[in-house]
């Protein structure tokens, strides 16, 4: 049975004609906030600014017993191949246990072989930051470059930058992605062969991007000096795939390894975090990992009508499928954050842009939403005029640290007041009475001109999370806390969160594609295809 046949669906479509004016919810129930509040792992989730009554949460935690939610996260837990197009177990949460944890995948226990990788990351991790792991010419390694795309940058990138204030000041770390030569050209001007250590991350070594990029950094490499007897001292690999990383020419062991049932999007929990180990230590890259499993374990008992990652995900349905809000925003009120709604952009949208259900049927309800954002304030002074008065309503998670990493004058004051001031600005909105009570000094005509400018609708929802400090445990439950999210909507929606077939077609083309530009030989496609690729073949500097 499709979810929108269900009987909570259904109530659902019924309760929200209902009347959720926000500054009436608040004045009705002085409890609002305590009701609709929730603490653990350091979090505060305040989503009392939501269009929502008791009744509403009744009904959505309805909605999830109905979907299986319970049943759901016991099978991901208990290692069942919940990832069904693919025939995967979606383990990542045992990348996070401690050794005295067991999660069972084909009747073996995987913790053992995940610690065993840690404590090859700690060893090398070790060597490299205390300069015992020197380059060709025996000097210490400055500068990382992880070659990678999509799972295999994202998160390492987005971490490394998080948690930089815990980082090793004396080696910089540079993220190469994109196949367009200009990334890895400009990272290359930055940094010296004997010095640079490169770390190729790629779940199966096969990705064109990465392994382009890998091959001109070896290329460059070589050209400035070193023999291919230096290769083992430069380039590391992160990947499931030894006969390719041996292929490609790295030593076996300078791979470190991971397995099939972790996810691209959920692998910086694996040695695909190496470059965020290196950059934040060992002992600070467990704390992460120990932040992310205090989220699983809540995540694993808690019950649902007080469980943070099912109470966003639940918010989320609520907006995406009963008031139709097709995007939602993530806003960082934390500078240090500032790629993490990138981040969550390829966690949610990669894991629950799907359109039919896992027994293959097409979904008659709308599934994940467009997920975006950028830091506050910045956003404030960019798109945030479309957030209070636009015709677009985008539900919010706005996310900021209690205490500052660096207290410098106001400034931590400055931005809690702003990020406070915009949640209540979204909720309370201000009418037209309010706001012709403000232009009364103005010329009567004048005033009425401008007033209906300056009316804010309100309304709008959001959550505040807030968290201690940004340290490596918080980030890690932060990180947990999203990826439980995507996985309860992905239950309720019926999808599988956990392939990525609609990036596929692409890639297939693009191999078509770049045979013809090469040859010169167009063939058959649409006549704007075509059009483009004679556009591209006949200018004079084209060479093929
Ligand atoms: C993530 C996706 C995708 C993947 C990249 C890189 O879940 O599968 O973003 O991470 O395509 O893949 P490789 O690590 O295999 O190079």
């Amino acid at each position: 049975m499709m979810i929108d046949h269900s009987i909570s669906w259904q109530a659902l479509q019924a309760h929200v004609q209902e009347d959720f004016s926000l500054q009436k919810l608040f004045q009705q129930d002085p409890q609002r906030f305590s009701r609709f509040s929730v603490q653990d792992c350091g979090l505060l989730l305040d989503y009392s600014k939501n269009r929502i009554t008791e009744k509403t949460m009744e009904l959505l935690v309805a909605l999830a017993k109905e979907a299986g939610v319970d049943q759901g996260i016991s099978d991901m837990f208990g290692g069942k191949r919940i990832n069904t197009t693919e025939n995967r177990a979606v383990l990542h949460t045992a990348l996070r246990a401690y050794p005295e944890d067991v999660f069972m995948m084909d009747g073996c226990d995987v913790v053992q072989g995940v610690h065993r990788v840690l404590d090859h990351m700690e060893d090398f991790t070790h060597k490299v930051r205390s300069g015992l792991w020197t380059g060709f010419t025996g000097k210490k390694i400055c500068d990382v470059v992880n070659i990678g795309i999509g799972g295999s940058d994202l998160g390492p990138k987005m971490v490394t930058e998080a948690l930089s204030f815990y980082q090793d000041k004396n080696i910089r770390f540079h993220f190469v992605s994109n196949i367009d030569a200009t990334h890895i050209v400009r990272i290359l001007e930055q940094v010296q062969a004997e010095t640079t250590l490169f770390i190729i991350a790629s779940k199966t070594f096969t990705t064109q991007e990465t392994l382009t990029n890998a091959h001109t950094a070896r290329h460059w490499f070589l050209a400035q000096g070193a023999s291919q007897g230096d290769i083992a001292k430069h380039f590391v690999a992160l990947s499931t795939n030894e006969q390719a990383v041996r292929d490609f020419g790295i030593d076996p062991d300078n791979m470190f390894a991971f397995w099939d049932w972790v996810g691209g999007r959920y692998s910086l929990w694996s040695a695909i975090g190496l470059s965020i180990a290196l950059s934040i230590g060992m002992d600070n890259f467990r704390e992460l990992l120990s932040g992310a499993r205090d989220m699983d374990l809540h995540f694993k008992s808690t019950p649902l009508d007080k469980n943070i990652p099912v109470i966003l995900a639940l918010l989320g349905v609520w907006y995406r499928n009963f008031w139709g809000f097709a995007s939602h925003a993530v806003l960082p009120y934390d500078q240090y954050l500032e790629y993490f709604p990138r981040y969550l952009q390829q966690a949610d949208m990669e894991s629950n842009g799907k359109a039919v259900t896992k027994d293959g049927q097409e979904v008659s309800y709308a599934t994940g939403p467009i997920l975006w954002g950028e830091p506050g304030t910045n956003g404030q002074h960019a798109f945030y005029q479309l957030l209070h008065q636009g015709t677009t309503i985008v539900p919010c998670d706005f996310l900021v640290a209690a205490t500052p990493l660096h207290n410098v004058g106001d400034h931590h004051q400055v931005l809690l007041a702003n990020f406070l001031a915009q949640t209540e600005a979204l909720m309370c909105g201000r009418t037209l009475a309010e706001v012709q009570q403000e232009l009364a000094c103005l010329p009567a005509q004048e005033a009425n001109a401008l007033a209906i400018h300056k009316v804010f609708p309100g309304n709008r929802p959001s959550n505040s999370i807030i968290y201690d400090r940004l340290t490596p445990r918080t980030l890690g439950s932060l990180i947990a806390m999203y990826e439980h999210k995507i996985f309860v909507q992905g239950l309720i929606w019926q999808i599988n969160s956990y392939d990525q077939m609609g990036v596929e077609l692409g890639k297939k083309l693009a191999t078509t594609l770049l045979n013809e530009l090469q040859t010169g030989k167009i063939g058959a496609h649409d006549s704007s295809t075509t059009g483009l690729v004679r556009y591209l073949l006949d200018r004079p500097e084209a060479s093929h």
